[in-house]
């Protein structure tokens, strides 16, 4: 018998009812009507779930509440609390292969291969929202008849119709996993802990790899408070229509909404990568943003790297790139110069922190790669095909009669003979030829743990983070834009990571190679007001006792007239990495010019690198950069306005009066 209802207000205008029976408690954040209040039969039926794995006596209060809150809304059948355990895995990649979402892989060891609905294998930035009251510390006031495109704010109202119109009930017939999971080292002070709610054991395979999951996270949490992560792929049982490739999803209701007054994030309708894997872009970087200006630190979308020269020095460098811009590649770079090494410590996000010494330091607060498969063979990374033959879940790539992984770009040597392909799109005997109709979804990707990655760095779970000497920032532009470049100042700097922009990729919806305005490879993943955001990159280069990194931009991707990349990347960048190490050490081995301080004639060790033409990859003209400077100057006013600091306008000014001096 229900003995007591409490009405409250809960988050952003849901009302939630407390009811009480002399056994049981349930929670639910459903809408009913004040007047309810105290009354004792609106709860007519109890919901019943069953705790298949773990039990809720094990959670601390707190995570307890949440969990049994929104199992009462979204009604699983059953509750599996994750321990991370070897055999709990083993069960779950049995259920996923029993339901057809895995199949085996067994040319690898312990591999698997998920084949999504084509409607779902990217991120979804146009349904990614960031609920706030007041819109403005979301994302800055657009100039007027301008679709703002920096964080997609979303009223809480609006938001709670959103949630009402999709969680209720979305788990019926499916297992709500609990999965606890550390961003960073378990127990780092830089570390912090989530608890994602999901009716996907694919999440669950997935998290286990890019995070760090189960028992003993929940024994570091104690009894503080975590982020929340709700996801589901909507799609209750019995289906009331058939699952497409067996990859439930609902592409037409897909809401990733972030919650920062709640520390929450609700995903709903995806099951893929970014929109499902709350972990990553939700909480490191959107959330980890919005806590990164509170509490003085960065959450950036940056690969983090180690690199030793032939002096036996190592320095650290963070870079970032817009996704699927070759990260990975770099994070893993196989130098080609002799006595180089390069060493990985992320490929994806970075939080960086100044220690009490004033020295800027770095986590990766993931634990794998989820990386671009197409593109990867032994010549352009040969570390991340040794890191992912075993314990790897690829997506959307096409396999092989023998059990094996294709793709793109993979070395065709790999391949055995007289193997018969099976696309993504499961279309069997797939031929090459029509670029319409590939092996692999552009976006297709493995999730591999990363310490299997052969050149993990000894310090890359170290708790206090590694010290960064360099920030490089870099993005795809076929023109205008040298090979490399250091900024004058961090003002500068801070000018060239606003000013980024690249040529589109497969990692989200977008359709076209136009090059997109993507601000410190940020653009899909701010937290909060770009503006505010700038001033607290300012704010740092302001504080006398901090010791801040030089920053660079690299181009990698400059195509020459006829069309053709000009420099050949992957393990030849190390040359440029030399030059920038070099320029930590403030050796004289820079020119100024316009755009900022290029390489000295001959300061980039080409050797044997044949017909580079190095003065032409370090040019840019007058007349590139003044169109460069109106069309950031257009950006900055419709997108940013009266939110955009001055010193970025000054900086603007100033490199238009530059070019106009060349
Ligand atoms: O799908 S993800 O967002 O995790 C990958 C990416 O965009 O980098
Ligand atoms: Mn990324």
């Amino acid at each position: 018998m229900v003995t007591k209802i409490i009405v409250q207000n809960s988050a952003y205008g849901l009302l939630r009812c407390i009811c009480k029976t002399s056994t049981n408690r349930c929670i639910t954040s459903r809408k009913i009507a004040p007047s309810l209040q105290g009354r004792t039969d609106i709860h007519s039926q109890k919901r019943y779930y069953t705790v298949v794995n773990g039990s809720l006596s094990e959670l601390s209060p707190l995570v307890r509440s949440y969990v049994e809150d929104k199992a009462q809304l979204c009604e699983p059948d059953k509750v599996h609390i994750c321990d991370g355990s070897e055999a709990e895995n083993k069960r779950l990649v049995d259920t996923l292969v029993k339901s057809k979402m895995l199949q085996p892989l067994p040319k690898y060891e312990n591999c698997w291969l998920a084949l999504t609905d084509p409607r779902d294998v990217a991120r979804m930035e146009s349904k990614t929202y960031i609920v706030t009251d007041d819109k403005r510390t979301t994302t800055p006031t657009p100039m007027e008849g301008v679709d703002g495109k920096l964080a997609k704010w979303l009223a809480p109202e609006e938001y709670a119709e959103k949630f009402q119109s999709r969680f209720p009930g979305c788990m019926k017939g499916r297992t709500m996993y609990v999965i606890p999971f550390s961003m960073g080292p378990v127990g780092s002070p830089l570390s912090k802990i989530g608890i994602e709610l999901t009716d996907s054991a694919y999440v669950v395979a997935s998290m286990r790899i890019m995070t760090r999951i189960g028992k003993d996270v929940l024994e570091s949490l104690g009894e503080q408070t975590f982020i929340k992560g709700l996801h589901s792929v909507g799609r209750p049982l019995p289906l009331s229509e058939e699952l497409v490739n067996h990859w439930p999803c609902n592409p037409d209701k897909v809401m990733v909404a972030h919650i920062p007054r709640d520390n929450e994030i609700c995903s709903f309708g995806s099951g893929y990568g970014g929109n499902s894997l709350l972990g990553k872009k939700c909480f490191a970087l959107r959330l980890g943003s919005i806590l990164g200006q509170r509490e003085g630190w960065l959450a950036e979308h940056m690969l983090i790297l180690g690199i030793t020269g032939p002096d036996g020095v190592k320095k650290y460098i963070a870079a970032a790139f817009p996704s699927a811009c070759g990260k990975t590649n770099l994070a893993m770079m196989t130098p080609s110069l002799p006595g180089f090494k390069v060493e990985c410590v992320g490929d994806d996000i970075a939080w960086m922190r100044f220690d009490s010494k004033g020295q800027l330091r770095a986590i990766n607060p993931e634990a794998g790669f989820f990386g671009v498969a197409p593109g990867t063979s032994m010549q352009t990374n040969p570390i991340a095909m040794k890191t992912i033959q075993s314990n790897t879940i690829f997506t959307n790539v096409a396999k092989t009669s023998d059990g094996g992984v294709y793709w793109e770009g993979i070395d065709e040597d790999q391949v055995s003979p007289n193997v018969t392909i099976t696309s993504w799109k499961n279309e069997e005997n797939w031929q090459p030829g029509d670029p319409k109709n590939l092996a692999a979804h552009a976006n297709s990707r493995f999730c591999t743990p990363a310490k299997q990655c052969p050149i993990m760095d000894p310090a890359w779970e170290d708790s206090a983070g590694v010290p960064i000497s360099a920030i490089i920032f870099g993005g795809r532009r076929p023109e205008g834009i040298p090979l490399i470049y250091e900024a004058f100042t961090w003002q500068h700097g801070v000018f060239v990571g606003a000013s980024m922009r690249s040529e589109a990729t497969a990692a989200a919806e977008h359709k076209k190679k136009v090059v997109m305005h993507d601000p410190f490879a940020m653009r899909p993943f701010f937290g909060y007001n770009f503006g505010d955001y700038i001033k607290h990159w300012l704010s740092l280069g302001t504080n006398p006792s901090l010791t801040m990194p030089k920053i660079f931009h690299v181009n990698w991707f400059r195509k020459n007239s006829e069309g053709k990349f000009m420099w050949p990347g992957f393990g030849e960048n190390v040359r440029i990495l030399q030059w920038v190490l070099e320029r930590v050490d403030n050796k004289d081995v820079a020119r100024e010019t316009a755009i900022g301080l290029v390489p000295k004639d001959d300061a980039v060790n080409t050797e044997g690198l044949g017909d580079i033409d190095m003065k032409e990859l370090v040019t840019t003209t007058s007349e590139f950069l003044t169109k460069e400077c109106d069309t950031l100057e257009k950006y900055f006013k419709e997108q940013v306005n009266t939110d955009l600091p001055d010193e970025m306008w000054k900086e603007l000014s100033d490199l238009r009066r530059r070019a106009s001096d060349m």
